[in-house]
């Protein structure tokens, strides 16, 4: 499921499209907060050019957080907040070592003045709901929306089958 919205608010990209499978639970997740977003796989050192060409872009159409997937010697969101000053949340993608222990420290490690939000290894939905959670400073529809998505969340534990004798026991 690639992305495409003439009024994305969230730019995601990643170094292939084999990370499509982990990247696409971002847009999921931006989905069902009704944020419009666009998703493109652009290696960083394989097509460092279009990479520029899509940042300038995305800028330009309205994009205001980027999201950035890779593996490996993950160096693509490194390279996106390089050029940008939108806020870049690194994901990394699990790999055959360490389960994405490359890829983490890759991403996570960025030298002061080009900073990269990281978050855990194949964690695109928490990207998308860090970017929500920035997009949401400047819109209270968003910010009611994203209450909603807690509510339901909390409320989707308290009414499992398996907290079923725990319902109405009050906290001491
Ligand atoms: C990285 O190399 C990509 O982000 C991907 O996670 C990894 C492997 O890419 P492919 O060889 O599958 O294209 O650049």
């Amino acid at each position: 499921m690639a992305a495409e919205s003439s009024t994305a608010r969230v730019g995601i990209v990643c170094g292939s499209r084999s990370d499509f499978p982990v990247m696409e639970k971002a847009v999921e997740m931006l989905g069902k907060l009704d944020i419009p977003c666009e998703l493109h796989a652009i290696s960083a050192h394989r097509a460092p050019d279009l990479l520029f060409r899509f940042i300038a872009g995305a800028e330009k159409s309205g994009i205001k957080v980027f999201i950035a997937g890779a593996g490996g010697a993950a160096h693509l969101p490194g390279v996106v907040a390089a050029k940008t000053i939108r806020p870049v949340i690194g994901v990394p993608i699990p790999t055959q070592i360490g389960g994405g222990l490359d890829s983490l420290l890759s991403i996570v490690q960025m030298p002061t003045g080009i900073p990269v939000a990281t978050v855990a290894v194949g964690g695109a939905g928490n990207a998308a709901l860090l970017a929500a959670e920035i997009l949401a400073i400047a819109d209270p529809a968003l910010q009611t929306r994203l209450v909603a998505f807690r509510e339901a969340q909390t409320r989707a534990i308290e009414e499992d089958e398996s907290n079923a004798s725990l319902r109405g026991a009050s906290a001491s």
